[in-house]
């Protein structure tokens, strides 16, 4: 028997998440803060619940993909939450980048109702989230990630277990550090090759023939060099990742200058405008820096 699924969160990644779901044969009920945005799924076949409450009541899991740790408090605690509907057997997948803590909070909360929750951060983006190629990871027992394993490869290829809750949202924050990196070397470098009269696309040639070369450099690069900074991650829930990673730092006495320092970068492209854009985009800000 297939799990029924309620979907929260029809974002950018969500929308697409929920219709491979759809697509691959799970009853789908969905939820979302703007409720207009249930629409096309809803015409695609699936339920539309009023409250997250009604979404869990009605499904088996309820997989979560919302914007940040405060979207997750609302749709688990509100008095119309989650966690009010939770039961003996019921499941919880939440898909979000959030905070360890409040990860293993949504677990403990869980489990005092005989339910639980399973952590599994994705990575792949808007490509892989419309594909289904998404790669998850996975924090919490490893019964439960081997129950919802049929839920997830319906949007994913491939779910790497962890350890336990809490751990996975920590590798998927040094992920997204790693690509912070990656970002702001690229870019940087860009912009001192534009001032020296190199076009991106030498750079990239080179970079990509490379002991260094990395497919995240053709997406990024590739995107740089079109102007073309159509969102598939946005800057602001990057810097909300940078945030939470040195939070997590903080609290495990772990220096990183390295991502206090580009966390500026992606601050300062907040602050001129550029939040909603694709995290490529922040090229713009050390272009502004460097006169061009
Ligand atoms: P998007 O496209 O910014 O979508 C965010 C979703 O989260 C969207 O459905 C929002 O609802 C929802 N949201 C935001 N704030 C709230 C609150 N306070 N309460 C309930 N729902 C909320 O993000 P992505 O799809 O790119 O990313 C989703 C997650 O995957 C995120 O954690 C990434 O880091 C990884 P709205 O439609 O605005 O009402």
């Amino acid at each position: 028997m297939q799990k029924r699924v309620g979907f929260a969160g029809l974002g950018l990644m969500g929308s697409r998440m929920a219709r491979n779901l759809l697509e691959k044969g799970f009853p789908l009920a969905v939820w979302n803060r703007t409720a207009e945005r249930c629409r096309p799924l809803a015409d695609a076949g699936a339920q539309v619940a009023r409250t997250p409450r009604e979404l869990a009541e009605g499904a088996d899991v309820v997989v979560s993909c919302v914007a940040d740790p405060a979207a997750v408090e609302r749709l688990v605690f509100a008095e119309d939450g989650v966690l009010s509907a939770a039961r003996a057997g019921f499941r919880y997948l939440e898909t979000s980048t959030i905070s360890p803590d409040l990860s293993r909070r949504v677990a403990e909360a869980l489990r005092t109702r005989g339910a639980d929750a399973l952590e599994a951060p994705v990575t792949g983006s808007r490509i892989g989230a419309e594909r289904g190629t998404l790669l998850l990871m996975t924090g919490g027992r490893k019964e439960t990630h081997e129950e919802l394993l049929p839920v997830m490869m319906a949007m994913g290829t491939k779910a790497i277990h962890c350890g336990e809750i809490g751990q996975a949202s920590v590798v998927k924050l040094i992920g997204n550090t790693i690509i912070s990196f990656m970002l702001e070397g690229l870019c940087e470098g860009l912009v001192v090759g534009r001032r020296a009269g190199l076009s991106p696309e030498t750079i990239l040639e080179v970079v990509m023939a490379s002991g260094f070369a990395s497919p995240y450099f053709t997406f990024k690069g590739g995107a740089i060099a079109r102007r073309d900074f159509d969102t598939h991650f946005s800057i602001d829930l990057l810097v909300k990742d940078q945030g939470l990673m040195l939070d997590e730092a903080g609290a495990r006495k772990a220096p990183m200058p390295g991502l206090a320092a580009i966390r500026e970068v992606f601050q300062s492209a907040r602050g001129q405008g550029f939040g909603g854009e694709d995290i490529a985009a922040v090229v713009k800000v050390l272009e502004r820096a460097a006169g061009l």
